[in-house]
């Protein structure tokens, strides 16, 4: 039974459908009840007709796209590019999305982050950060493209993002790395003088289709981890950890984690607003930057065992909870009483005019589960049962946040960073299933010799939980969020814009325009060819002088869902994608004299290898 579920895909689950018998199996799938009388290999076999109940959307890590699965199937539906360039979809090429990625060729995607409205998924956008080249993005979940991208100066790897307030008014987005402001040169000795952890707040302006930083706060010259916002009553709140309180400046691995504490910021964020409103903050290059040493109250630091890695907030807004990787503990932290604390400054002195919350205050209970290793995340299920990742013992262990029981605990393969279970991080999760995101595959999948993929491995957890289906993943899916498949809603074509002077929607309209050595080409792309000049002798050729500068904009009139066409020019290392009723712009110099032929990249016809035509180019002299 258990071989066939790794293949159950595609034309495979159609051939294995008609030749196993599923003696029960219902159209209702994945009630709870439903679940729970299924065998596990129908519980992640959704057959052909049918679609998954969840929607994933894993981070990509350092190939700097996200990748979305179906769940439960586990089945790979798209890549959507984000921070790195992407040639089956021409991001990066086109104008729009070159401009996004601002010069840069990669990303380092670490945690996607659903917009949210009172602190569930609404499904409209998706946030995310660049480590790699410090950048945060937001993608549009009707299309399931890249909308927008901004750099954050001063914020050198935003690690710890993307996490949206209740109603997604901020993202947080410490640094991982700390800089001196303006990362202008400075010496290491002078690190705790002059460097500043600095964090940004981000808006998203929803109507424009814009991200803006709001402000930045300079923090002490730490390494911020991971951060939550808070709910509910927490929610005017946010957590973050952090690791290097020491300020080490060179062999962070022993230097970093020398203290037997570190610290969780905790901010309330509404209180930071109110003191960029009243004008507490200095201008540093045009960023509102809030000094906690000299513009004093919002930020506080609450003790932590040594080098925390997660901090999550549970589902009732209640506490939030630290994983210490160096140390084998949970630790459970009240707000309520953090806010007491606060007002009662119960403060045991503080580092960079931050004042130190008493840990005994607010501490609520130290969770030690036997023998598990190395603790980083923390997911919850509906009945806000906690579960944890456990990296070194290789195991996700799920325990009463209330009590501190442990309640049951499950092996994966191998070493889990983050999971992920349905909704699992907003006010109402949904149970149900549990998703291990583990770094090490070694003996799971066929050889690809030396290096492997990363794991997913699909837990559920209506039951004892059990691992029941698994699926390999490209670097590397640091966090995910699983959402509710009936919440996306996806467009099927692009609508007309009859504003965009660059789009042609008529054969007759198409044309060549030439305005000394610039030359702009509009024209359409339809099964199954390409019209650049629908009067010229041969429409579907450019012919240019070498050396000019070539705009081409592309309008794609197949008003008709999945009907995409590609466009790409031989040898000259170009490559646009235009989908159904999608305008697109390319630009270049024909810096390279001859005969070039230029084709439909993304199959869409019986006809299209027919699809082509020629990029000419004369020779200057
Ligand atoms: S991290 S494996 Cu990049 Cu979210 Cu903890
Ligand atoms: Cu258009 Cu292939």
């Amino acid at each position: 039974m258990k071989k066939w579920i790794p293949i159950a895909s595609g034309l495979l689950a159609g051939f294995i459908a008609a030749t196993i018998n599923f003696a029960d199996f219902s159209a209702k799938t994945n009630t709870e009840a439903a679940l729970s009388n299924k065998t596990d290999a129908e519980k992640v076999y959704v057959p052909f007709g049918q679609k998954d109940d969840y929607y994933l959307f894993a981070s990509g890590g350092h190939s700097g796209q996200m990748f979305i699965y179906g769940v439960p199937s586990m089945r790979k539906i798209r890549t959507i590019p984000v921070f790195s360039q992407d040639s089956a979809t021409g991001y990066g090429f086109d104008e729009h999305s070159k401009k996004l990625m601002g010069g840069y060729t990669w990303g380092d995607l670490h945690h996607p982050a659903f917009s949210e409205t009172k602190g569930d998924y609404d499904g409209k956008w998706m946030f995310a950060t660049d480590v790699g080249n410090s950048r945060a993005a937001v993608v549009d979940l009707e299309t399931f493209t890249t909308k927008d991208i901004i750099n954050v100066p001063n914020t050198a790897g935003p690690h710890c993002a993307a996490f949206v307030t209740e109603n997604t008014e901020y993202m947080f987005l410490p640094t991982r790395f700390a800089v001196p402001v303006g990362q202008k040169y400075e010496s290491l000795d002078n690190y705790s003088q002059n460097y500043r952890g600095v964090m940004s707040a981000v808006t998203f302006d929803e109507k424009n289709v814009k991200l803006n930083i709001a402000y930045q706060v300079a923090l002490p010259p730490w390494s911020y981890d991971l951060s939550d916002a808070g709910k509910k009553g927490s929610a005017d709140w946010a957590v973050m950890t952090t690791y290097n309180t020491e300020e080490a400046t060179t062999t962070m691995e022993v230097n970093a984690s020398q203290a037997d504490r570190d610290y969780i910021v905790l901010f309330n964020w509404k209180e930071l607003e109110k003191m960029v409103k009243d004008g507490k903050y200095e201008d540093v290059d045009g960023q509102k930057m809030i000094y906690p040493e000299k513009q004093k109250g919002g930020i506080y630091l609450v003790p932590v065992a040594k080098s925390p890695h997660g901090v999550d907030v549970t589902p009732d807004g209640k506490y939030f909870i630290a994983s210490g990787k160096l140390a084998p503990s949970m630790t459970v932290f009240s707000f309520e009483k953090s806010f007491k604390a606060v007002e009662n400054k119960d403060f045991a002195g503080e580092r960079n005019g931050i004042p130190i919350i008493n840990y005994k205050s607010v501490m609520e209970r130290e969770v030690n589960p036997e023998n598990a290793l190395g603790p980083l995340h923390t997911q919850f299920d509906d009945k806000g049962m906690a579960y944890t990742t456990m990296f070194i013992s290789s195991e996700i262990v799920k325990w009463d946040p209330k009590t501190g029981k442990t309640l049951d605990r499950v092996p994966v393969q191998y070493s889990p960073g983050h999971s992920v279970s349905a909704e699992g991080d907003t006010v109402s999760p949904d149970g149900k299933w549990l998703i291990a995101l583990n770094k090490i595959a070694k003996d799971s999948y066929l050889s690809v010799g030396p290096s492997h993929p990363e794991s997913m491995q699909l837990i559920d957890i209506s039951g004892k939980m059990k691992v029941i289906q698994s699926a390999p993943v490209d670097p590397e899916p640091h966090y995910a969020q699983m959402i509710k498949a009936d919440k996306i809603k996806t467009i099927n074509v692009y609508p007309k814009d009859e504003k965009n002077k660059d789009a042609v929607y008529k054969q007759n309209d198409t044309k060549i325009v030439r305005k000394g050595n610039e030359v702009h080409v509009y024209g359409i792309a339809m099964r199954s060819r390409f019209i650049f000049d629908a009067k010229a002798k041969r429409p579907d050729v450019i012919e240019v002088n070498e050396g000019d500068h070539v705009f081409i904009h592309l309008t794609n009139i197949d008003f008709d869902e999945d009907i995409t066409h590609g466009f790409a020019i031989n040898s000259y290392d170009l490559n646009i994608e235009v989908q159904p009723g999608q305008t697109n712009t390319i630009e270049f110099t024909a810096d390279k004299a001859g005969t070039f032929p230029l084709y439909c990249t993304n199959f869409c016809s019986a006809l299209h290898q027919e699809m082509n035509g020629y990029f000419l180019v004369k020779p200057k002299n």
